[in-house]
């Protein structure tokens, strides 16, 4: 048990003064003012109920009380949940019930998303009243949240993340990019994702200040750039690629110095448009189960090894894995990542987390190679993961869905290329009517966020499977000349 002052109370005796969230209106909070609106909200949900070791969903935009609210449930020690906000009902249903989540946190916008008895309005505190808790101190190896991702097999898990992994992530991410007294992170990544929320550490952990953004507004994202002090940003494809668009022929400030660019492939036109218009980009890979970053490139190699995912964070350790041998350079395998912000486990799943993690080595799924330097080159996700706009979409939970629709008899879902999106799915249709009198839009809408709603459907008499009806999906993906 290694146990440590609550960041925040540490960060607050530090540099009380020193800004720790801007919004894009030039609102600015101080360390001390979070701190002191994450006191009296802690003292206002304890007097709601929630105690040490309780789990809690929180599901907001990205707003100033998102982070006060995580800081006050750390303070607490509830374990908190956080919901992704485009999920259905139904889908937040099941990570309630699966969680054992026993109250929700909830902005007022996502009332009809949310059936719980125990709802808890994210505004209803006055922060202005300023009322003083004793934080609990923080045990590394306490789990700190739970974030839930989907997989080719069955329901979503949760992701079990320790107040360790945080810690690790956040120091290893700045033994790797350097850190500055007058750094500034711009979040514009939800902070229900693991990309988003290892910016509220890494603010917390390092003294520099968030600049927050709740909504992707292009034009207000490159004004905090251009104009007010941004040093680094994180970002998925589709946002860097409006960015570009935005930035035209001008250039980003001397001062901003890391594209920090995650959450799946980044296509190698993107990496040129980039690199022309002198964009510091610095590609990563990672994923919920380490906590965010766990390979990043470096500033001596950000430009020459252009499509690498960098070298592992010190002091994590990576190996490409065929048939249980470790592969040499330049050999395809699965990537195998080990270290101190790899989770511990998925909640209550001991079978997969023990078929998924050995001797604290973590099966990725995902296949790359190592150059001749050692540099990770991620060449191919994970079996089936479709990844539109940064957001995970599996065919099997879509398949399930529309297998419930009366006339549907059989159903295939796989990734089309998508100029926006990178990849949208797309289904092909067995049944006796034509797909376009079935009106599967509405009955998807009504079991599935709207990125997993096929974008296209195709009426097929027979979907292409094996000796074992095993589908054969890159028959399916053949057929759409991919
Ligand atoms: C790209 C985003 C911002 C797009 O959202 P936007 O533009 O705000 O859309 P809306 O105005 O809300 O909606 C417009 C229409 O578009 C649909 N829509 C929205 N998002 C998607 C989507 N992803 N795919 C398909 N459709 C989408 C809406 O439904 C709406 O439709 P209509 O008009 O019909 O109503 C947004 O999608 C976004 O925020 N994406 C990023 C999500 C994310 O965080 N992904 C990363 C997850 N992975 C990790 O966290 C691990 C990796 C990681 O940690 C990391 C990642 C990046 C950088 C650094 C790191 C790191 O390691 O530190
Ligand atoms: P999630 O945990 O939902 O963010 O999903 C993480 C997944 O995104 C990884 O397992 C990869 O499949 C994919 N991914 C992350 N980073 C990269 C990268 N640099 N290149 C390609 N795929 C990536
Ligand atoms: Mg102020
Ligand atoms: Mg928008
Ligand atoms: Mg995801």
């Amino acid at each position: 048990m290694t146990t440590m002052l609550n960041w925040l109370t540490k960060r607050a005796d530090l540099s009380p003064d020193h800004d720790a969230v801007v919004l894009p209106d030039d609102t600015t909070y101080s360390f001390k003012e979070l701190y002191d609106h994450s006191t009296t909200m802690a003292h206002f949900l304890q007097q709601k109920g929630i105690k040490y070791g309780d789990h809690v969903a929180v599901m907001s935009p990205n707003q100033y009380r998102f982070i006060v609210t995580i800081h006050a449930l750390n303070m607490i020690g509830a374990v908190s949940f956080l919901l992704n906000s485009r999920l259905s009902r139904s889908e937040i249903a099941f990570q309630l019930d699966d969680g054992d989540v026993s109250a929700v946190i909830l902005d007022e916008q996502y009332r009809d998303q949310v059936d719980h008895q125990n709802v808890i309005a994210i505004d209803a505190c006055d922060l202005e009243e300023s009322v003083a808790f004793q934080p609990i101190s923080i045990d590394l190896e306490t789990t700190a949240h739970v974030l839930y991702t989907s997989g080719t097999t069955g329901q979503p898990k949760g992701v079990q993340l320790t107040y360790g992994n945080h810690w690790w992530n956040a120091n290893g991410s700045a033994l790797n990019l350097g850190l500055y007294p007058h750094d500034r992170w711009l979040l514009s990544l939800p902070m229900f994702h693991v990309g988003g929320l290892s910016i509220v550490y890494r603010s917390v952990i390092y003294g520099i200040p968030i600049h927050l953004h709740d909504t992707f507004d292009v034009h207000a994202i490159h004004r905090d750039i251009m104009e007010r002090g941004v040093t680094i940003m994180s970002a998925v494809s589709v946002m860097l690629d409006q960015l570009l668009e935005r930035l035209g022929g001008e250039r980003y400030p001397e001062h901003f110095r890391c594209m920090l660019l995650g959450g799946g492939p980044a296509p190698e036109p993107l990496l040129n448009q980039a690199k022309t218009k002198e964009v510091p980009v610095y590609q990563t890979y990672g994923m919920t189960e380490t906590a965010s970053q766990f390979s990043t490139l470096d500033d001596d190699n950000a430009l020459d090894k252009l499509g690498s995912a960098g070298k592992p964070l010190f002091p994590n350790q990576l190996l490409i894995v065929h048939e249980g041998e470790s592969l040499p350079a330049n050999q395809v395998g699965e990537i195998m990542v080990k270290g101190p912000s790899v989770t511990s486990g998925y909640y209550k799943r001991e079978a997969e987390t023990a078929e998924k993690l050995e001797y604290g080595w973590l099966k990725t799924g995902d296949l790359g190679y190592l150059d001749d330097d050692g540099f990770l080159f991620v060449v191919d996700r994970r079996k089936d993961l479709i990844i539109s706009g940064g957001e995970n979409v599996y065919p099997a939970e879509i398949e399930s869905v529309l297998k419930g629709h009366p006339d549907v008899i059989d159903v295939g879902v796989v990734g089309q290329t998508d100029s926006r999106w990178g990849q949208v799915p797309v289904a092909f249709i067995v049944s006796g009517k034509p797909v376009e009198d079935l009106d599967l839009d509405a009955y998807s809408h009504a079991h599935l966020a709207k990125y997993k709603v096929p974008k296209a459907w195709y009426d097929i008499d027979e979907l292409p499977r094996n000796a074992a009806k095993k589908l054969l999906r890159h028959q399916l993906q053949a057929r759409l000349g991919e």
